[in-house]
């Protein structure tokens, strides 16, 4: 019997993932960067043993479904490939979201997983191994692997393409994140579906590709120069961009809800009265709220006196991908 245990944290994405250029290596068709949190986490124990006869997957107490399993089931036969056996596993996995709000996510549920497959079968895979080796699981996992600013480099095959930390002289020390958790009755697009459609359809999916590049390298700078207004703007409107390709696909298709609208209007109210934060939104409704630590219990009031206070969750940046003795 072989187990090891690993724990990951959750990353949002300030310049987003958004379209893959390989699907079966999720390869994406931009670099990406995104700020690693300490608010959401998963905890994932994995035990190999020839005594199994199918791989098992437990989320939170509870025997998941068969498609479900099978998502994890292909990411173990990358690792029994590389480690060269056939012994199935058990796979046991806590989410740390403080409310169910449908927050749970691949990023820090396939890290903890890689870590945790890694450990158990001494793979010994450094961390941009265990980078390489998160991305086939989820793309935005090979993020989850390191803390603070982490940049995807898109790169042009299953070698080159990984994630690594940016200097950043502490900046992220000074930041904090308020998530607005929005619940809404809409069915979701996934994200892989959601990002596949955009690119096979989107005629607005061009003019994304066409100015990513420049989003990046300014933000890199405005990191480098611990600018956070440079850092807000260049982050919402590039996630504004992303959600506008959803908009030009065929079927098209948003993410925000009214009251999405309604949080983002109250960002640019804070804005207009003086406290600089900005917004950013993935593949469903919730908004992310960027503000200076000096400034994040005015932002938090704002939206508990909008929403309520259960809606609202405080984070830092987190740390990279921790093993569990
Ligand atoms: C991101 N998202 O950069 C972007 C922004 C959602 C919107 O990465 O298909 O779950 O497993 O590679 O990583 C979510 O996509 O997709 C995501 P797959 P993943 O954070």
């Amino acid at each position: 019997m072989l187990s090891g245990k690993a724990r990951a944290y959750t990353n949002i994405a300030l310049i987003k993932y958004w379209g893959k250029e390989n699907e079966e290596l999720i390869l994406p068709m931009n670099n990406s960067l995104s700020l690693t949190l300490d608010a959401f986490y998963t905890e994932t124990e994995v035990i190999f043993s020839d005594s199994f006869t199918d791989d098992l997957f437990y989320l939170d107490h509870e025997l998941q479904t068969e498609a479900a399993t099978k998502k994890i089931s292909r990411f173990l036969d990358l690792v029994r490939i590389q480690a060269n056996t056939n012994k199935r596993a058990k796979v046991i996995s806590h989410n740390f979201v403080p409310t169910a709000a449908g927050l749970a996510s691949s990023a820090s549920g396939l890290a903890a997983l890689a870590g945790a497959c890694n450990e158990a079968l001494g793979l010994e895979l450094d961390k941009q191994a265990l980078s390489r080796l998160a991305r086939r699981g989820s793309g935005s996992a090979c993020r989850s692997i390191f803390g603070g600013f982490v940049e995807w480099e898109k790169g042009h095959d299953d070698q080159t393409s990984y994630a690594q930390q940016i200097p950043s002289n502490g900046f992220e020390d000074e930041l904090a994140m308020v998530f607005v958790l929005i619940n809404d009755q809409q069915k979701d697009v996934s994200s892989r579906d959601g990002m596949r459609r955009t690119v096979e359809t989107s005629h607005f999916y061009q003019g994304w590709l066409d100015s990513v590049e420049t989003d990046l390298m300014e933000l890199k700078q405005a990191i480098a120069e611990k600018s956070f207004q440079t850092v807000g703007e260049v982050m919402e409107r590039n996630g504004l961009k992303m959600h506008g390709t959803t908009l030009a696909a065929n079927p098209p298709f948003t993410y925000w809800s009214p009251d999405s609208l309604k949080a983002m209007q109250a960002v640019r109210e804070l804005r207009a009265s003086g406290i600089p934060c900005y917004f950013t939104m993935d593949a469903g409704p919730n908004v992310k709220v960027l503000v200076e630590k000096k400034n994040q219990t005015a932002v938090q009031a704002k939206f508990i006196e909008l929403f309520s206070r259960q809606q609202v969750i405080l984070a830092h940046a987190g740390q990279g991908i921790t093993i569990i003795e």
